[in-house]
């Protein structure tokens, strides 16, 4: 039976799934035939990719075949492993367990002539993440012959969190408007959300959050029976793909939908108000995968109104969805928002700690507390939260945001894979040397029930999903290291290019290295030495050193004519550091230890203080800016090359960009040496043009 080759879903750009004719086929002459051993709408969804994908890469449709020869050649047979026996020496039970839930192999049939592949796995999500898998091998033209790959996720949980409201805006959006909501409603045509879908879960991404945490009026709406059809409706495009949908919700619900009087955690209604709403869910959607929650945060609700703890608060909920198998995810992103500049002791930075700490063992087997890489919010570089693997007894998930709110606004490029690995590789020394923060929330270190990593995501409706085209690298990235946290930075961008722009080796050759350097070079032309927030407020956009200093966010840089940085030492400063591990806590205290990249970060010196690396804090300002904008440059020169090998559309919408960021890496560059030169009176010691 021939299959109709029906995908895209719409006319957007297809990033990374964008199949070109490919002569190789990792060596194996022809892929004409399928067999399929099992039946689902997730198999359903595999096989119509390996149609579509074979289509596109080798101009013939393959055929639908129930019986196949054992001795077939050109085919690819997709077995739920439940489905057939396999010869014992090459699938057994032990492999079959391995393989788990989500995993997959794949291998030829030993017993003929090459050709013939199989792709099995336990369940049909397996099955989908290994047709995907296939078709990257195929897309880059790797070999197949004798091939034998096992993979299997590392982390339980790979989200995405979507900060998009109703109305059709998204907070920190740089991309367009949603693809999900359009003037207070769910979009009609949902193309865009299919073929979305499609590119999460190729990349392995297993949960999604629609909503934005902050839920205002009309999303509150979002679980009533109003709206829950329409809900519904974009589970069941997920739900295809392996991707369970979660819901952000507005923690006093009970008093905007349930008319209470309270949504005090302890008062028996409210629990009552939302075990009834629960159940109202999973009539819509079995397989909801939970709550995301915002709470007692930047001004939304929560139980500290009531004198209850996040525990009392989370737990609440988490009762309301167990019998469900729903999981409530609980932001860790709680501090004090009306702090007085004046006020040296409060530092923001201490605050997901000292809230949460303490009540490490309290919370449910369902609740997961969702933390940001950093203890401040998503800075081009911060330390790493020490409140990740500082509570054994408490579900933990990472957050890392892929929206550039304060790395360029996808105006500027900045791959940040680089910044991630950083994170995931940083050892929290929770449990002695090794305990890297990525074994921690992959649940390896503590006997986690729910764990994994979250981002917030950088996709709107544009053409292209995410404005500078690059900035797709962001997105697939992501997904790769949170199925894989181990795949190195040099693997995960080899194959993005591939994949999105085809074999040319020029092609991989220029930007490589363009987005390896990025975020070195946004980081040399912003904000220095791990200081932060020389933004300006509100937008995040664009340099303003002081934009944010006396203000009521906790985020300062304390420069005068003197010095710059935050103490937060334990002998005069915050205290900060003492909420890391004694190994950590050594090295940020002392500044002979204390890396030059977060110098500022952790101590207040004066500008003539020497770094490690041989230079002042003020030298280092100095040229670090000026490198930044000359990194840009370069980045120009290297895309400037890729005119002719790259189509049209992408290699002009990058080239705006690209010039678009270096006018404000100029701006940057001038503003923030000016200043520092005016508060310090210390001259370059190049002697070049200073304002
Ligand atoms: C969704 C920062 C951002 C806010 C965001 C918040 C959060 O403060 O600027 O836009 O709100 O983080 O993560 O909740």
């Amino acid at each position: 039976m021939a299959q109709e080759a029906r995908l895209p879903y719409s006319s957007a750009d297809q990033g990374w799934l964008s199949y070109t004719k490919n002569a190789s086929l990792g060596g194996i002459k022809e892929l004409t035939q399928i067999a399929v051993y099992g039946a689902s709408e997730v198999l359903d969804s595999a096989l119509a990719e390996l149609i579509y994908g074979i289509y596109e890469m080798t101009g013939t449709l393959p055929v639908i075949v129930s019986d196949p020869d054992r001795q077939a050649s050109s085919l690819i047979r997709l077995v739920l492993l439940e489905e057939i026996v396999l010869p014992e020496d090459w699938m057994n039970a032990a492999r079959m367990k391995d393989l788990g839930e989500e995993g997959y192999a794949i291998r030829q049939h030993p017993e003929n002539g090459g050709s013939s592949l199989y792709v099995m796995a336990n369940t049909d999500r397996g099955l989908l993440y290994g047709t995907f898998h296939l078709l990257r091998m195929l897309r880059t033209g790797q070999e197949l012959d004798r091939l034998d790959v096992t993979d299997s996720p590392r982390n339980p949980l790979r989200m995405m969190n979507h900060w998009d409201n109703m109305d059709g805006s998204i907070e920190r959006g740089y991309a367009g408007r949603s693809i999900f909501f359009q003037n207070n409603r769910f979009v009609e045509d949902k193309s865009r959300i299919w073929d979305y879908a499609r590119l999460m879960a190729s990349t392995g991404i297993n949960g999604i959050a629609i909503n934005n945490v902050n839920v205002h009026r009309t999303e509150t709406q979002l679980i009533t029976q109003q709206l829950l059809p329409e809900v519904a409706k974009v589970a069941d495009i997920f739900r295809r793909y392996g991707i369970r949908l979660f819901l952000s919700i507005n923690y006093a619900s009970p008093m905007e939908l349930g008319g209470l009087d309270t949504a005090d955690p302890l008062d028996s209604r409210v629990g009552d108000w939302w075990k009834e709403k629960a159940k109202e869910i999973y009539e819509y959607i079995p397989d909801f995968g939970g709550f995301v929650v915002k709470a007692d945060s930047e001004h939304r609700p929560g139980p500290f109104t009531y004198d209850r703890t996040h525990a009392d608060g989370s737990n609440m909920l988490a009762e309301a969805l167990e019998p469900f198998g729903g999981l409530v995810i609980w932001r860790c992103f709680v501090y004090n928002c009306l702090q007085d500049w004046r006020d040296r002791s409060t530092d923001r930075a201490r605050a997901a700690y000292d809230h949460f700490k303490p009540l490490d063992g309290q919370f449910k087997n369902n609740v997961v507390l969702q933390i940001k890489n950093g203890p401040m919010d998503f800075q081009v570089r911060e330390a790493v939260s020490p409140l990740l693997g500082a509570m054994p007894g408490t579900n933990q998930m990472l957050e890392f945001q892929i929206t550039q709110e304060y790395t360029g606004q996808q105006k500027h490029l900045c791959y940040l894979v680089p910044q991630w690995k950083e994170i995931l590789d940083f050892d929290t020394f929770a449990r002695g040397q090794g305990t890297e923060v990525k074994k921690v929330v992959s649940g390896e270190v503590y006997p986690y029930r729910s764990c994994g990593i979250a981002a917030v995501i950088n996709v709107g409706d544009d053409h292209n999903w995410t404005g500078h085209t690059l900035a797709q690298a962001n997105l697939y990235g992501y997904g790769r290291l949170a199925w894989n946290p181990d795949l190195t930075e040099e693997e995960i961008t080899g194959e993005w290019i591939r994949l999105t722009f085809g074999g040319d080796a020029l092609v991989s050759a220029e930007i490589e290295p363009m987005l390896a350097d990025s975020w070195h070079v946004y980081e040399s032309y912003t904000s220095p030495l791990g200081v932060g927030w020389m933004v300006n407020p509100g937008h995040h956009y664009g340099p303003n050193v002081d934009g944010y200093e006396y203000s009521v966010w906790g985020t300062y840089h304390f420069a005068d004519c003197h010095g710059i940085g935050v103490n937060r030492t334990i002998k005069d400063g915050t205290g900060y550091v003492s909420q890391y591990f004694p190994e950590n806590a050594q090295r940020y205290e002392s500044l002979e230890t204390c890396p030059d990249e977060l110098l500022l970060f952790f101590h207040h010196v004066p500008y003539s203080h020497v770094l490690h690396s041989g230079k002042t804090v003020i030298q280092h300002i100095y040229d670090t800016h000026f490198d930044g904008v000359e990194g840009v440059e370069q980045l120009i020169g290297r895309w400037r090359k890729l005119e002719g090998h790259i189509d049209e559309r992408r290699y002009r919408k990058v080239w705006e960009r690209l010039h678009i960021q270096l006018e404000h890496a100029k701006e940057w560059r001038d503003i923030i040496n000016t200043y520092f030169y005016r508060k310090s009176g210390i001259p370059d010691a190049a002697g070049r043009t200073i304002y």
